[in-house]
């Protein structure tokens, strides 16, 4: 590990217990905070996730926002029963055409948002601690040097108490460790629960998939450096585990991600590879079925640039 990512880890990794709410509370002063939560068919979590953060940080959040990406299940009403403010993904800056995906959610929500900083959080989390909230916000509301603050924390997963993060651990920490070791001192690089200031937030792009927030961490190290990064250990964290086939397409989100900043970076030539087709296999009576999927990855240019 380089010696200034060390350095890093030990001077901009806190834990939540570092952060009590009533503290930040009166270091928020005047910045406005808007919570984010991308969802797409949560109607069992979000409900719950949205309740907590109302009740339990009212004098820290300003708006809680849910950008709800045609969900086939009522998402949208519970959402907004709980008193989220909710908006379609689609029906946001409608004149340009809808793309797909977590990051084009993430992305339109600067268009909808008034906060100067935005919290990040998944709408499939189980057991939401409002810690997951005003721990991202410690950094940031008491160092005006640090810009983006990530998440890290144990994933439970059958049984095991830290059997999860599997696309992390197999795909985005070995890329970032071989193209991005200043980015190495991350626990949960891929982690959905993030905070930034818009003014960095509105300067860069962001990939529309599942690459987003490793986008993110690539693009906002050029923008702001490494020390105006944080990360803060809010515990353990648990949603709805994914089926090993459905990472495989979300690995391969990951690596075109990585592909296209290593191509901007100049790290590599040229050879564009916007989308690949997986083929997986899944066992029949007679052989094997082969299910093709198509892997494609798109971006928004940074927010800034859309004013007109
Ligand atoms: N608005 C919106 N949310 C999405 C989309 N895809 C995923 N999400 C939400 O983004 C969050 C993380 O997605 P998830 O599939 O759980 O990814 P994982 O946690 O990395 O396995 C969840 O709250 C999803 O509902 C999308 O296309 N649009
Ligand atoms: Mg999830």
């Amino acid at each position: 590990m380089l010696p200034e990512v060390r350095g890093w880890l030990r001077r901009r990794t806190s834990c939540v217990t570092d952060w009590p709410l009533g503290d930040l509370v009166a270091a928020k002063g005047t910045t406005t905070v808007s919570v984010v939560l991308p969802a797409r068919d949560e109607r069992e979590t979000v409900g719950e996730i949205v309740t907590v953060i109302r009740r339990e940080l009212g004098r820290l959040v300003d708006e809680v926002v849910v950008i709800d990406s045609r969900s086939t299940d009522d998402t949208a009403v519970v959402a907004a029963r709980a008193g989220a403010t909710v908006h379609a993904q689609d029906e946001i800056l409608p004149q340009l055409k809808p793309l797909d995906g977590k990051g084009e959610a993430l992305w339109k929500s600067l268009a909808v948002t008034s906060g100067d900083v935005l919290v990040f959080a998944d709408a499939d989390i189980r057991k939401f601690h409002p810690s997951l909230v005003f721990g991202l916000l410690g950094p940031l509301l008491t160092d005006p040097s640090v810009v983006y603050t990530k998440a890290c924390y144990d994933r439970p997963l059958n049984g095991s108490s830290n059997g999860g993060g599997r696309v992390t651990e197999l795909v985005a920490r070995p890329l970032i460790n071989l193209h991005w070791p200043r980015l190495a001192g991350f626990v949960q690089p891929l982690a959905g629960e993030y905070a930034g200031r818009r003014s960095a937030l509105e300067r860069v792009p962001f990939l529309t998939g599942y690459g987003v927030e490793l986008g993110l961490l690539i693009d906002l190290l050029e923008l702001a450096g490494l020390d105006a990064f944080a990360q803060v250990d809010l515990g353990s964290r648990e949603h709805a585990p994914q089926s090993t086939e459905a990472l495989g397409g979300m690995a391969s989100q990951i690596m075109l991600a990585a592909w296209s900043r290593l191509e901007r970076q100049g790290k590599i030539e040229a050879c564009h590879v916007p989308s690949l087709r997986l083929a997986q296999f899944r066992r029949a009576a007679d052989g094997h079925d082969v299910l093709l999927t198509d892997i494609g990855i798109a971006e928004r240019p940074p927010m800034i640039t859309m004013a007109a």
